[in-house]
């Protein structure tokens, strides 16, 4: 049996791909804000409901740029359960991350643990929509709110993802999402800025195109952070196929719940009351009452072909760069400690197939 991965890029037939190059290789433009990168500006906007989308060559760039577009500096609060971009985004803006715990719930940032987290320095909370599960955004902008923070989310899982009040990618100053190939929605690599207004959205578009505000004005230190009109041309047709991806995604959630309902010591993340999901993962976390260790049972899976991750082990405080840092300590990340010990991230993508989903599920339950 082929080896199966914890995800596979959703890729649309080649064929549909082609009229697309031939505009590219007809009209020449390959990158700096082309045709295609307008259009999928505007149809990004339209699909996911906000004002303000500025595109990027991938989110790293995207989080560090969102951090200079608002000249944040000093402190900021951010998960250590995450991908380890999204603190690094802090470092390389020479800003400290201030670590604070999560909900054990959600393993998103626990709002009640920000306000002792927050210091004369603090400028500023970086939570993640951990997994696209939204974060208690309205706790966290009362916390913003009352101590004049910044928030800007990481929403690189949250694609497409609503609450009842619409788009999660509308709450905080910014949501910065990932169009990596692993993503939901994918543009082999790629990003975007979502902001709220005209005027944030041009020094971000001037920030990500060296700072130039016209062929002679540069108004701050920008970087190179484009997305390729190549880039933009494969997400305009990709969107046109998300729905149905989505739908399978929806599908092979559902189908793990009820293959593991009777596997003791595996528990499912449940949802965080979003209205629409995007079933981007599918984390389980393997405690003290299954037969085996996680990593064992991560070994097991590896030798018959399947290939979950530890999605997010070892935390991201718990890195050499971080882990000198006082926040950084494990006493003060309990619930995410064990979380990074516990969690496994089985595979889920549009081309999984059923059999597949019983397979590995019958591994799992017969430890
Ligand atoms: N913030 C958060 C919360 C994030 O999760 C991420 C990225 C970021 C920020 C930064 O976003 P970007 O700058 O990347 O846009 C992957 C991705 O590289 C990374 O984008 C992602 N999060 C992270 C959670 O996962 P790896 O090192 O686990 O990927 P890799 O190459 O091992 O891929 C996993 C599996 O996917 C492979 O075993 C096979 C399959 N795969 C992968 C690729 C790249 C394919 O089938 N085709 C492919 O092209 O980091």
């Amino acid at each position: 049996m082929k080896p199966v991965y914890v995800t596979q890029p959703y890729l649309p037939p080649l064929a549909e791909f082609i009229p697309y190059l031939e505009k590219i290789w007809a009209n020449k433009i390959l990158t700096n804000g082309g045709p295609f990168h307008q259009q999928l500006e505007q149809a990004l906007c339209e699909y996911l409901g906000v004002k303000h989308i500025a595109l990027f060559t991938n989110a790293t760039i995207a989080l560090v740029t969102a951090l200079q577009a608002l000249r944040i500096t000093g402190e900021v609060i951010t998960t250590p359960y995450s991908f380890v971009a999204t603190a690094h985004s802090l470092l390389w803006n020479g800003i400290k991350p201030v670590f604070v715990d999560v909900d054990a719930r959600t393993l998103n940032l626990d709002p009640e643990r920000i306000e002792a987290a927050i210091s004369p320095q603090t400028t500023a909370i970086m939570p993640v929509h951990c997994y696209g599960h939204p974060c208690d955004v309205d706790a966290i902008e009362k916390i913003a709110d009352t101590y004049n923070l910044r928030v800007i989310y990481d929403a690189a899982h949250a694609f497409g993802v609503d609450r009842s009040s619409g788009s999660v990618l509308n709450h905080g100053d910014l949501s910065i999402l990932s169009f990596h190939a692993t993503k939901v929605f994918n543009t082999f690599e790629g990003g975007a800025i979502i902001c709220h207004d005209a005027k944030t959205k041009l020094r971000i578009d001037q920030l990500k195109n060296f700072g130039h505000a016209g062929e002679v004005t540069v108004v701050a230190p920008g970087i190179n952070g484009k997305m390729s009109e190549m880039n933009a041309a494969f997400g305009l047709l990709q969107l046109k196929h998300i729905d149905e991806a989505i739908a399978r995604r929806k599908e092979i959630d559902a189908m793990y719940r009820e293959l593991l309902v009777p596997v003791k010591g595996v528990r499912c993340l449940g949802d965080a009351g979003e209205q629409k999901a995007n079933y981007a993962y599918f984390p389980i976390l393997v405690d003290g009452t299954y037969p085996i260790s996680r990593d064992a049972l991560y070994d097991r899976l590896k030798e018959q072909g399947i290939h979950p991750r530890r999605y997010f082990y070892p935390l991201i405080s718990d890195f050499p760069m971080y882990r000198g840092l006082p926040s950084a300590h494990r006493e003060n990340l309990p619930v995410a400690t064990v979380a990074a010990q516990q969690v496994l991230c089985l595979p889920i993508y549009p081309l999984l197939e059923d059999a597949q989903i019983r397979r590995i599920v019958e591994i799992i339950a017969a430890q």
